[in-house]
């Protein structure tokens, strides 16, 4: 049984967690809150990066002998492996915990069976508290586990009739100061940020986080199909954090630039194949992606079934020509419309900002 104690708890180490958003890719983020038997907080912690301690050793260190007859809030099941780290379930039954209350089943076939573990220790185990804030708050993580591939985020900022330019193409500054900012946090919490060519051409973009100190630098991704659109000199090229310009492998490598170029399948419609594209970067360990490409980009993610939450700005400005902030996604008639599922609304300086997710299946 739960106890209101104990979703407090929980929901403090579900904030924990959200410290490591960023930087621990390719594993979770995970925060842990341990209690003493009087259910006192007597240590925190969360996992910082991938190959660190995790996030139970990091409170079990707080705790010390504190942690003796005490409870354990994990966000995620305790591990039960000897990967990089020991198994936690382990240090858990060491430190003399009694209880141990998690939110989500860890789907990670190495690290699973902690909680049988535990049990079988003759450790109490709690199995679900709060499981949808902290399946929300490992989404990405969890996603890439399940299906293989990087949880994407498509980013857009539009005018309130949903265009993000004028008809001549001029686009500065449509969306707030606020809004701006509040991208950099949303490229910091991101391990990729992807662009198209069309893009690359229209803004010559920078795609590094600004202005957020400590912040992880994402991989800036440029699909330049036919090596065609990053020049060099691009802003895109600099040193503020890494970059892959992702072009197809029929393009003769001459015409690539120097620096560190992909070559991925192109796909029927004369782009980036795009589900190559997410596998290849969950191979380098991506968990999540930022898409920041424009319409036509977005267009193709949509119609590939690869977007899982859209991030909207919508600025109360009003143009009345200009081209929409979507594209052709394969969409020919209202039943097939892909209907969301809003999870927030919130105002960013004058502008509001809309988040939502695409439902699974
Ligand atoms: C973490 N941090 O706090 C917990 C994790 O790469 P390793 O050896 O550190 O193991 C990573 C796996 O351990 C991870 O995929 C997940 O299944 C489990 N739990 N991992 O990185 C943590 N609790
Ligand atoms: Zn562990």
């Amino acid at each position: 049984m739960a106890t209101a104690a104990d979703m407090d708890a929980m929901r403090r180490a579900v904030v924990l967690a959200a410290r490591g958003l960023g930087s621990t890719s390719p594993n979770p983020v995970v925060g842990c809150v341990i209690t003493d038997a009087s259910g006192h907080v007597v240590g925190e912690g969360f996992h910082q990066r991938a190959g660190g301690p995790h996030a139970e050793i990091h409170a079990l260190r707080a705790a010390g002998v504190l942690a003796r007859g005490g409870t354990a809030y994990v966000t995620l099941e305790p591990c039960n492996h000897t990967g990089r780290t020991g198994p936690c379930a382990q240090a858990l039954t060491e430190a003399g915990i009694a209880r141990v209350v998690y939110a989500v089943a860890d789907p990670n076939p190495q690290a699973t069976g902690g909680a049988d573990a535990l049990g079988a220790a003759g450790v109490d185990v709690v199995h679900g508290l709060l499981e949808e804030e902290a399946e929300a708050g490992n989404i990405a993580w969890l996603t890439s586990v399940r299906l293989g591939r990087p949880y994407v985020t498509w980013k857009y900022a539009a005018t309130l009739d949903g265009r993000i330019a004028a008809a001549d193409g001029t686009s500065r500054w449509i969306s707030s100061p606020e809004s701006r900012a509040d991208v950099h946090r949303l490229r910091a919490e991101s391990d990729a940020v992807v662009v198209g060519s069309g893009t690359m051409r229209a803004d010559d973009p920078h795609l590094a986080v600004r202005g957020i100190e400590g912040a992880t630098q994402p991989l800036r991704v440029v699909l330049d199909t036919n090596a065609a659109a990053v020049r060099p000199g691009a802003r895109v090229l600099d040193d503020a954090a890494p970059t892959a310009v992702v072009v197809a492998d029929d393009v003769p490598a001459e015409e690539f630039l120097p620096g560190e170029t992909w070559t991925l399948r192109r796909a029927t419609g004369g782009g980036i194949d795009i589900p190559h594209l997410l596998s290849t970067l969950h191979q380098a360990g991506v968990r999540s992606v930022l898409l920041e490409g424009g319409p036509t980009l977005a267009g193709s993610f949509v119609a590939a079934g690869a977007v899982d939450r859209v991030i909207g700005y919508l600025a109360p400005v009003l143009l009345g020509a200009g081209p929409a902030a979507l594209a052709d996604a394969g969409i020919t008639t209202i039943t097939e419309a892909l209907r969301l599922h809003v999870t927030e609304t919130e105002r960013i300086g004058t502008d509001l900002r809309i988040t939502a997710t695409v439902p699974k299946g």
